[in-house]
């Protein structure tokens, strides 16, 4: 696992955000998810690249609540996401003095994005990411994810049992790597804390009290 603080320039989470706005706007945009038992996620979601659907499970190519297409993830953002994978590289190799950071974080080309956006009561239940193919969690492929705008208590830990879930303060700009051995760690969002977005995203960007979260995925 690997965290980056504050690794997304002022720029680049500007240039996300608007990004963000005018696909969520679009068709396949945000819409309200929910479970098999009919309880609503406490967010709104987004899906690029492919749909993924709540009650499933899985991945499709449309979503049935509209007949959706999902839109492409946006080039800049595969880019964004490969860099981040290079510098822990960089990382593991001078802090850690690994030599095999290829096995230990392998390298992954996103096809899929789940945009989540958390108002100051979103939160989302300690889960797995196990929606990806049988060859992609076998492999290790990371899920690389970004947080812009307010700040959550992320959890996470070995198990469901949240009372033992350690927690981690997902800033605006960080971006924390499930990768190798840590792919399917459970976590969460606890808590989203309120006005704790940077003043510089809520002046430059326009943005709405919140929280946009981006996880990316190669299926
Ligand atoms: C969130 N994140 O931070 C939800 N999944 O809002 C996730 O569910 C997640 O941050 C896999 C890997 C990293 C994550
Ligand atoms: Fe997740």
């Amino acid at each position: 696992m690997v965290l980056l603080k504050n690794y997304i320039s002022h720029t680049n989470q500007i240039k996300i955000i608007n990004k963000i706005r005018e696909l969520g706007l679009g068709p396949g945009g945000f819409y309200q998810p929910v479970y098999r038992s009919g309880n609503k996620l406490h967010l709104q979601m987004m899906c690029l690249g492919k749909h993924w659907d709540p009650e499933r499970g899985s991945y499709g190519l449309i979503r049935e609540v509209d007949g959706a297409c999902p839109p492409s993830i946006p080039v800049e953002f595969k880019q964004l996401v490969e860099d981040a994978i290079q510098d822990s590289h960089a990382l593991l190799k001078e802090e850690l003095k690994l030599s095999n950071v290829e096995r230990v974080l392998p390298r992954m080309s996103p096809d899929i994005c789940l945009v989540n956006f958390y108002t100051e009561s979103g939160r989302l239940g300690l889960h797995q990411d196990t929606s990806e193919s049988s060859e992609s969690r076998r492999r290790g492929l990371p899920v690389v994810s970004f947080s812009i705008g307010d700040s959550a208590e992320f959890l996470y830990g070995n198990n469901r049992d949240i009372n033992r879930a350690k927690k981690v303060i997902l800033e605006s700009g960080d971006v924390i790597i499930f990768g190798g051995k840590s792919r399917l760690v459970y976590h969460g969002v606890r808590c989203i804390k309120q006005n704790s977005a940077p003043s510089f995203l809520v002046e430059k960007a326009n943005l709405r009290p919140g929280r946009i979260n981006l996880t990316f995925r190669e299926f």
